[in-house]
């Protein structure tokens, strides 16, 4: 008998040892939509083993890759609505929503890393209020390497471009398609292969990461390193998830949050590099921007700024004014 009373004293302290546990432990879904061997997945996946540390466990986090719970253009309003606690999605294609979603995808005004750390740094604030007033906290964002054009032929002018199958991911990169006489087709990330495969498109502006980790040389010849802009991902929690959240857990989060910033923007460097050779390797030829070239895109970008700063107003021309003074 007094055996007995002690197993069922031992299995209640268990019990409730448990489910003190399992009440204090927190899930998140973080989607995600780049491939995991991607290096913004890679920085993410650090992030969420730094929190798990941090938070000695309390807070789990789980990240879905490549689009596999939310697709890329879905991603901000899941966060939004508290569909997936956090997500990751790429900034300019928001623009339509908000000018200053925008403001990295402009040609040409930022045109190395360096730059366009100062353009976020002049964007920042008024994007963490704009995220905020959406019910979200701007936890990282990190540059993807500066973005070049891909063809299938070769392109020496801005009249090579006439014509071609175009893919945007931005209204942006929709727009100056629509400048060159292209026919821009809105794809993602995650469906640029099959697109390629298929005919869907013959050129596309993207970085030389995103020609790597998709093989673009498979199905296209050419990349033009023209260093046109140098866009970003962000990554953000909801609201209501980072409030429900213990201080010393927020804390934690927070830091590592900046950890992953400073991390990723460090490693993207370096993979614009790394991925340059990957290219190469495949097969592709890899080039500068001919002369023309150069200046057909410098006058379609001076459209496409001018026509940016008169929808932007008031909070473009102070974003603007204060990276030009930080220049
Ligand atoms: N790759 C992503 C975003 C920018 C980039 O370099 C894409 O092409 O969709």
């Amino acid at each position: 008998m007094k055996r007995r009373i002690f197993c069922a004293t031992a299995t209640l302290i268990a019990s409730v040892g448990f489910a003190g546990a399992a009440a204090a432990q927190t899930k998140w879904d973080f989607a995600t939509a780049y491939p995991a061997h991607n290096f913004h997945s890679k920085n993410n996946e650090q992030f969420v083993k730094d929190v798990d540390a941090a938070t000695q466990g309390k807070l789990k986090i789980t990240p879905h890759f490549g689009a596999s719970l939310f697709k890329m253009p879905e991603i901000k309003r899941a966060v939004q609505t508290g569909n997936a606690q956090m997500g990751e999605f790429f900034l300019v294609s928001f623009q339509n929503e908000s000018q200053i979603f925008g403001v990295d995808g402009l040609p040409f005004l930022a045109s190395n890393y360096d730059e366009a750390f100062k353009l976020y740094q002049a964007q920042k604030p008024v994007l963490q209020e704009l995220l905020d007033k959406q019910g979200q906290v701007l936890l990282y964002a990190v540059a993807w390497p500066p973005q070049g054009i891909y063809t299938k032929k070769p392109v020496s002018s801005a009249a090579d471009l006439k014509g071609m199958k175009w893919r945007v991911y931005s209204p942006t990169t929709a727009r100056i398609g629509e400048l060159v006489g292209a026919q821009p087709a809105t794809i993602q990330e995650a469906e640029l292969s099959q697109a390629l495969a298929t005919g869907v498109i013959e050129g596309l502006i993207t970085s030389s990461a995103t020609g790597a980790d998709n093989k673009l040389f498979e199905n296209l010849k050419y990349y033009y390193n023209v260093q046109a802009w140098i866009p970003k991902n962000a990554v953000t929690v909801s609201k209501k998830a980072f409030n429900a959240l213990e201080k010393s857990d927020q804390t934690a989060v927070l830091k590592a949050a900046a950890a992953a910033e400073a991390r990723g923007w460090k490693e993207s460097r370096e993979v614009d590099a790394r991925s340059l050779a990957t290219l190469k390797a495949g097969g592709m030829s890899v080039e500068e921007p001919s002369v023309q070239l150069k200046a057909d895109l410098a006058k379609v970008g001076e459209t496409v700024v001018k026509e940016w700063l008169d929808k932007a107003g008031a909070d473009g021309k102070t974003v603007l004014d204060y990276y030009q003074a930080a220049k």
